[in-house]
């Protein structure tokens, strides 16, 4: 009996203990690069300065990488000719921001080659994009790998006309709770979405549950698309649309969501009262969305040896 537990012991302490310490953590880069962080930031702060939108296209980014096979970094590789990757996909076709990441990632090679990974890069802009916005900082663990595929068919993300319990079915696989996905959808508190997303909320008497001044400056806009703008957007914050803010949960709550998954947040039983909760209290908002995006930056990630440092972004090594 003692023999077996010395034996258990040692297995633990030989296999099992440093499996489960592969794992992120804050600064991981400190000793192998010691500027990453700051050169990501650099870089994304640059963009920032003539395109106030890059905040929302990477928060959009990571939630979609994170959602396809882990933050991976699967999502910014290209087809090839033989064969297609996840960018193909329906969902994936409005997600932009790539440029800005191979753009860190050729600052990073030249300091330090094959040491930051593509998936990293998306994580820590992402946060600091936030931050310029006028959102939370939180300290971001590192220290994901690259995956190997991107298939895109593997592409399958919750839809926006989705009901409330549905949408929650894709977060709950991916070991989010009610309140994650309620609070992560507070970062439709920037960006915009294209008409063809909102076509079923502006036909006929237009969807009763968005304010009718609402529906009618959506028709506008929509309405007045045209050759060299044939899908025209919308602010999906009406209020602050360019400030990460807890205005979103306002807006929602005067019947003013953009998006149906989002006005469904506000009504429906299983969300409506942490709506509330985060319309009244901003630094709650705050909080709550830093352990979020936390909480999401590790699905499924891939450390220690598996998956690979890409040299390139949009290819495998
Ligand atoms: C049920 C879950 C979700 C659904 C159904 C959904 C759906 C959508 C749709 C349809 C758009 C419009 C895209 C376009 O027209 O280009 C959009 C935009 C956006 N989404 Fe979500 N989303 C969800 C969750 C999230 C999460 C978790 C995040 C980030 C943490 C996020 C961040 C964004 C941002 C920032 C935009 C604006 C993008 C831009 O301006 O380029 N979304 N979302
Ligand atoms: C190509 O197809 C395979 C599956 O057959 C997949 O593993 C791979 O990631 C795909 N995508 C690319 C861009 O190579
Ligand atoms: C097309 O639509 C866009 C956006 O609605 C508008 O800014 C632009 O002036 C229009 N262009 C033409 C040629 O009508
Ligand atoms: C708002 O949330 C913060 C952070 O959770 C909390 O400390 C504070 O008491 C809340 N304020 C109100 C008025 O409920
Ligand atoms: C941003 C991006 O890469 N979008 C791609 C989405 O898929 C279409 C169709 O294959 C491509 O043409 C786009 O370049």
């Amino acid at each position: 009996m003692m023999m077996r537990t010395k034996v258990m012991l040692v297995l633990y302490l030989m296999i099992l203990l440093p499996l489960a310490l592969a794992q992120l953590k804050v600064g991981f880069y400190s000793a192998s690069c010691p500027r990453a962080e700051s050169i990501v930031q650099a870089a994304v702060r640059k963009r920032f300065d003539t395109d106030k939108s890059i905040t929302a296209a990477l928060l959009r980014m990571h939630f979609h990488d994170c959602f396809v096979r882990g933050c991976d970094a699967s999502i910014l590789i290209d087809s090839t000719r033989q064969n297609q990757s996840e960018k193909v996909a329906g969902p994936n076709l409005t997600v932009r921001g790539y440029e800005l990441i191979d753009e860190a990632k050729k600052a990073l090679e030249s300091v330090c080659p094959s040491k930051v990974s593509c998936a990293d890069i998306i994580a820590l802009a992402t946060r600091d994009s936030v931050v310029l916005s006028s959102g939370p900082f939180y300290a971001i663990p590192t220290g994901r790998r690259d995956g190997r595929v991107s298939n895109p068919n593997e592409v399958n993300l919750p839809g926006p006309s989705l009901p409330v319990a549905q949408a929650f079915q894709s977060f709950r696989n991916k070991g989010m709770t009610m309140d994650d996905m309620v609070t992560l959808l507070g970062a439709h508190t920037v960006g915009v979405a294209h008409c063809v997303f909102l076509s079923g909320r502006i036909t006929g008497s237009g969807d009763p549950t968005m304010d009718p001044a609402l529906v009618a400056k959506i028709r506008g806009i929509c309405g007045a698309a045209n050759g060299s703008s044939p899908d025209p957007s919308v602010f999906l914050d009406q209020g602050t649309s360019f400030g990460f803010d807890n205005e979103f949960f306002r807006q929602i709550r005067l019947k003013r969501g953009v998006l149906k998954i989002d006005q469904e947040l506000a009504n429906d039983r299983l969300s409506r009262r942490i709506v509330s909760r985060f319309a009244s209290n901003a630094t709650l908002f705050a909080n709550r969305f830093a352990q979020a995006m936390v909480k999401m930056g590790n699905i499924e990630v891939l450390v220690g040896n598996a998956g690979e440092i890409r040299k390139n972004c949009r290819v495998f090594n």
